[in-house]
């Protein structure tokens, strides 16, 4: 088999990389290890930038995520026992989009699949070589039999445990690295949104975060030890301590059946650089960031849209500067994105062992982001997402 750019991974940033190539007229082949029907029901982030707002409107992939998706022109910031608003709009004239990871995935599926062009699901045995002789070739196990891809570069894209950051030299790369001593608890719940905005809380007992996935659909967090066992959480349970984290006045928590339940480490990790030869690693398979500041899924399509920028220049003009300068680009707004979500996590979360000086802190911190607008602009700034090209 051959192609001109094999890809690693059909999570966000794997199918939609394919996507936007496509849309320049340059071919393609994803290959990935789990089922369709697994990577469209894997609950994961729910939060869209304007910027991949914008993408998916320009690459024709949007229709459904305005029909069904929830314009949030603000959130909520709760400490103390009282909300604070961020008005998006009003500090910076941007909105974010409330629409599952796994809606985005599947809307992208569809796209392949009506260009022709379906990903090949349920491979196993998957290996890259080749991409410092500039021979790169993808080896992988499908359908019975053993398969090789020949084609111009690969883009890893396989996320976090993938194969692609492993097969980097030794040497010719490190990790950064912070794991924090906590996890979030996330439920899915029948119910109608208890906000209408998004809800970070601060308390005494930890973090929580109210959101939702669609006018009768609940997605909420609280924060747990890191390796929690999300069946020690009954239904009960799970009300009782969003009620205390989340009271505050006029504010009702609306409860209903629990229906899915999972516990996510948090952990900040960036790999420098992000390619080697011809191998273009993105998303969470080059950088992860705790989900705080809703960044996982935004910068992983922030990656794709600079690396089909960059593949599109090459393929048209044979300029190989945007791939050349492809990991410092990308890398330039993640370390920002790195920033934004460690001061998130930092912000709203309990840490074991903190002083009152700390926790005063803390405290004093959310006052200033919520009573100076330059402060809260910052906020506002960053949520929305960053410019992609700084
Ligand atoms: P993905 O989505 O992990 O997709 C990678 C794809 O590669 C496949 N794969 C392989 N394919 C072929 N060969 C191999 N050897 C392979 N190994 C793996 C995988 O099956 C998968 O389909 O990475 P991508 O595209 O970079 O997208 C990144 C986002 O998924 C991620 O940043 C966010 O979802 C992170 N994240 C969250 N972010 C938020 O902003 N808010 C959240 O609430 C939130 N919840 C989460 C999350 C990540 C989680 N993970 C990774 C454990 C909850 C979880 C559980
Ligand atoms: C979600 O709805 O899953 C969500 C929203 C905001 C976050 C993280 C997750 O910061």
């Amino acid at each position: 088999m051959r192609t001109q750019v094999a890809i690693i991974g059909a999570g966000p940033a794997g199918l939609m990389l394919a996507h936007l190539l496509h849309l320049a007229g340059i071919r393609s082949v994803v290959v990935e290890t789990r089922s369709r029907d697994y990577v469209e029901n894997r609950i994961r982030a729910g939060v869209l930038e304007h910027h991949v707002v914008d993408m998916m409107d320009q690459a024709g992939v949007g229709g459904r995520m305005h029909r069904e998706g929830l314009p949030h022109e603000g959130t909520q910031l709760l400490f103390g026992g009282v909300l604070h608003r961020i008005d998006f709009q009003d500090l910076v004239g941007h909105s974010v989009m409330v629409y599952g990871q796994h809606e985005v995935v599947r809307d992208l599926i569809v796209a392949r699949i009506d260009a022709g062009t379906p990903p090949l699901f349920d491979c196993s045995d998957v290996a890259v070589d080749g991409f410092e002789s500039g021979a790169p070739q993808v080896r992988f196990n499908h359908g019975g039999q053993a398969r090789v891809l020949d084609c111009d570069l690969i883009a890893g894209c396989d996320g976090f445990h993938g194969v692609c950051r492993p097969a980097l030299p030794q040497g010719s790369w490190r990790g950064y690295d912070r794991v924090y001593p906590f996890g979030w608890l996330g439920i899915l719940a029948e119910a109608p949104a208890s906000s209408h905005e998004l809800i970070y809380a601060n308390h005494e007992r930890g973090f929580a975060l109210c959101s939702q996935r669609s006018p009768t659909v609940q997605r909420m967090y609280l924060q747990c030890a890191p390796d929690e066992d999300a069946e020690a959480w009954s239904d009960d349970r799970v009300w009782s301590e969003l009620s205390v984290r989340l009271a505050s006045e006029g504010f009702q928590l609306q409860t209903g059946r629990v229906f899915q339940k999972s516990v996510t480490p948090m952990r900040s990790y960036v790999a420098e650089p992000m390619q080697c030869g011809r191998l273009f690693l993105a998303g969470d398979a080059a950088h992860i960031v705790p989900p705080t500041g809703a960044k996982g899924m935004n910068s992983a399509i922030g990656d794709v849209i600079l690396l089909a920028r960059a593949v599109e220049r090459w393929y048209g003009s044979g300029d190989d500067a945007g791939l050349q300068g492809y990991s410092a680009a990308a890398l330039r707004r993640i370390w920002k994105v790195q920033r934004f979500s460690w001061w998130m996590t930092t912000l709203f979360h309990r840490f074991e062992g903190a002083s009152d000086f700390d926790r005063r802190v803390q405290l004093a911190e959310l006052d200033y982001v919520t009573s100076s607008r330059e402060a809260a602009a910052a906020l506002a700034e960053n949520y929305v997402g960053l410019p992609l090209v700084l």
